[in-house]
């Protein structure tokens, strides 16, 4: 299946979810469907009655609700208009609600945390997973390939949405095998390192590191995620002895083949939660900004350029491209700046083209 059919494919499921409920709720209750929104919602008096859990998988077959008295189907109340808010999923897996005893969603607690993409089509947040404590950044060498741009939208994403971020680069097993691949890897660490970001490197195959990511993940709420066939649900595996599903990848791009196909929060033994999510062939940021790219990149600042506004492309008595020359500033680090750099500037003139198209309509 193509990555845009599989992405279709998942969220059409959401959609139709949600069409049917609402449907349903607007027959036997028309007064729910006043304008809404989250924050009024919260401030709406609950049912002493309602009882409260946690969303762990939303699928096909609805939403499971992890509560006192076990695991719950619930369904998604008409009363949360989905499209009113800028969000693709009104819903996501961690999220804690109240829901009645025939399994109806009345409310949505507030979120202390969150990690989100913008949903395929560009226009819509998408939300990953909500209430957790640290996003495990889950990369892999050689197969698939370290991509450091990745990294870095993941950090600027975990930042944002308030999460502790853990870059855990798999499959450094295969290092020995490839000499190419080994430079690059180590280049990454040692910048990515000494900008102060927490990495492990692992081998779920071969057990490296393991015993660290146990530690890293006890106690907490984390969330896996990353690029599909990286080894995400191989480590959860090799850390607890389970037996998720794991997939090959595809022989001719070496990409994942998309085994996993929805998130589901987890118990730890040991104490915690870890979420593993499917993986994304794109990650692309809810409306990235300069200022993000600017701020995430704020490291660049230490290179005196002529200019104070200079992007660091091709400006005259620019400090960066001069450290870059000199062997001073990493290309992995600078490539990645400029991946996004490009990334933000599409996105602002995207934005004014749309707001533009929205006022001529
Ligand atoms: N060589 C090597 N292969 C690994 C390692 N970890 C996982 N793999 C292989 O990588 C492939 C993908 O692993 P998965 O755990 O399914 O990857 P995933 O990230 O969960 O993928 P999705 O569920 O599709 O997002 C499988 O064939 C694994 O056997 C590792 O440490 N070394
Ligand atoms: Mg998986
Ligand atoms: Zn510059």
């Amino acid at each position: 299946m193509r990555e845009y059919d599989y992405e279709e494919e998942f969220h059409a499921r959401d959609r139709k979810i949600f069409r049917k409920q609402r449907r349903q709720a607007q027959a036997t209750d028309r007064s729910k469907f006043k304008k809404t929104d989250l924050a009024k919602k919260s401030a709406v008096k609950l049912d002493p009655n309602l009882r409260r859990g946690r969303v762990v998988s939303i699928g096909g077959e609805g939403v499971w609700v992890d509560s006192e008295n076990g695991k719950v189907l619930c369904s998604l109340k008409g009363l949360l208009k989905k499209e009113k808010m800028q969000a693709k999923n009104i819903l996501a897996v961690g999220d804690m609600v109240r829901f009645s005893d025939d399994g109806a969603i009345a409310h949505i607690e507030e979120r202390y945390s969150f990690l989100a993409r913008t949903d395929i089509s560009g226009k819509k947040e998408q939300l990953i997973a909500v209430n957790v404590d640290q996003a495990i950044i889950s990369v892999s060498v050689v197969n698939p390939v370290l991509k450091p741009a990745l990294v870095d939208r993941y950090l600027i994403a975990a930042e944002r949405g308030r999460m502790h971020p853990v870059i855990v680069v798999n499959k450094i097993d295969l290092l020995q095998d490839h000499p190419e691949e080994k430079a690059r890897y180590q280049e990454f660490l040692a910048c990515y390192e000494q900008l102060g970001f927490p990495i492990l490197s692992v081998s779920s195959a071969q057990g490296i590191g393991i015993e660290a990511l146990r530690a890293l993940l006890k106690g907490k709420t984390s969330v896996f995620s990353g690029q599909s066939g990286v080894g995400k649900s191989s480590l959860i595996n090799a850390c607890y002895g389970l037996n998720l599903k794991t997939g090959g990848l595809a022989q001719k791009t070496a990409k994942g083949t998309h085994t996993t196909t929805v998130a589901e929060l987890l118990a730890l033994p040991g104490g915690g939660y870890c979420v593993d999510t499917p993986g994304i062939r794109s990650f692309g940021i809810w409306k990235l900004e300069l200022a993000d790219v600017t701020t995430h990149f704020c490291d660049l600042q230490a290179y005196a350029c002529k200019y104070p506004d200079c992007r660091h492309v091709a400006e005259p008595g620019c400090g960066v491209l001069r450290a870059l020359e000199q062997g001073e500033l990493s290309s992995i680090r600078y490539e990645s700046y400029r991946t996004l750099l490009e990334e933000a500037m599409a996105g602002v003139d995207n934005r004014t083209k749309r707001k533009m198209d929205e006022k001529s309509d």
